[in-house]
């Protein structure tokens, strides 16, 4: 840290502690019985894209609110939108109290011309950061690579675990360019960004996560230790959410064993399976 002070941009929000101790044991016990997927990245009902390689995702993964699965491709207006943000479970009592406040937050303070009218936060993706256990040796996992969210609107995140140190680099720029931004993001934090410029003009990164206090965060995975746990919340039009019994019947393919695989410990998708 360098202890300069940056200068205040209304489109962004770095707030340590924002997650109370009580709401971060909630947080903890929630995701206890918890069981992520670790999905494939291309359908393994067809062969992947010519050129590309089918490989597992980097970490294992929980949506709430619509699960976007990454063999159906990711939500990206204007050129998908249908048929790839599949109902999920709603966000537990503790998530939805802070997402409300985070709503505020971002309706009172972030200028009214980056913020969608109808813009909410339905939807969150889990990640969980950690290290991979390959014949008794841990493989660390814990990084995200350069992307854009490209739901509209800002999107929140909050971290607990270890601190992750988080970039924002300007698209197109050679890899060794200098990021625009580095923000660590601590245990409880929470970060908010939205508007051209930090969502269009640049990428973003995690480019590596510390492991100073051994953690191992729950819920409690085979082959995999976990030291940090995102939830990134982001806004996806509702009318553009369907039930998995009304996704077109090549995605239904796709994504049946998911489905049946969550089905087995959560009643939220044991009845989508079942309609
Ligand atoms: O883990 C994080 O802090 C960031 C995750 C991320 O970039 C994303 O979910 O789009």
């Amino acid at each position: 840290m360098t202890g300069r002070r940056l200068p205040h941009d209304p489109c962004y929000v770095y707030e340590p502690g924002f997650i109370s101790e009580a709401a971060n044991a909630e947080i903890l016990a929630w995701l206890a019985p918890l069981h992520p997927l670790w999905e494939m990245r291309f359908s393994t009902k067809r062969p992947p894209p010519q050129g590309k390689q089918q490989r597992p995702l980097l970490r294992p993964v929980y949506w709430l609110g619509n699960w976007q699965f990454a063999c159906l491709g990711y939500y990206e207006p204007p050129r998908r939108v249908l048929g790839v943000a599949v109902q999920a479970e709603p966000f537990p009592a503790v998530l939805g109290k802070l997402v409300a406040q985070i709503e505020q937050r971002v309706q009172q303070g972030f200028p009214p011309r980056v913020v969608p009218r109808r813009w909410h936060l339905n939807t969150c993706l889990v990640n969980f950061h950690g290290d991979r256990l390959e014949e008794g040796r841990e493989v660390d996992a814990a990084r995200v690579g350069e992307h854009r969210d490209f739901e509209p609107g800002p999107v929140a995140s909050l971290s607990i675990g270890e601190r992750a140190r988080f970039q924002f680099v300007r698209r197109g720029a050679r890899p060794d360019a200098a990021p625009v931004r580095t923000q660590w993001l601590e245990d409880r934090s929470l970060q908010i960004f939205g508007g051209p410029h930090w969502k269009d003009d640049l990428l973003h990164r995690v480019q590596r996560v510390d492991d100073k206090a051994r953690l191992d965060l729950p819920p409690s995975l085979a082959g995999f230790r976990t030291r940090r746990v995102n939830f990134t919340f982001r806004y996806v039009p509702d009318e553009h959410v369907v039930p998995y019994a009304r996704l077109p019947a090549g995605a239904r393919d796709d994504v049946r064993d998911y489905v049946a695989e969550l089905a087995k410990t959560s009643a939220f998708f044991a009845s989508a399976l079942a309609d």
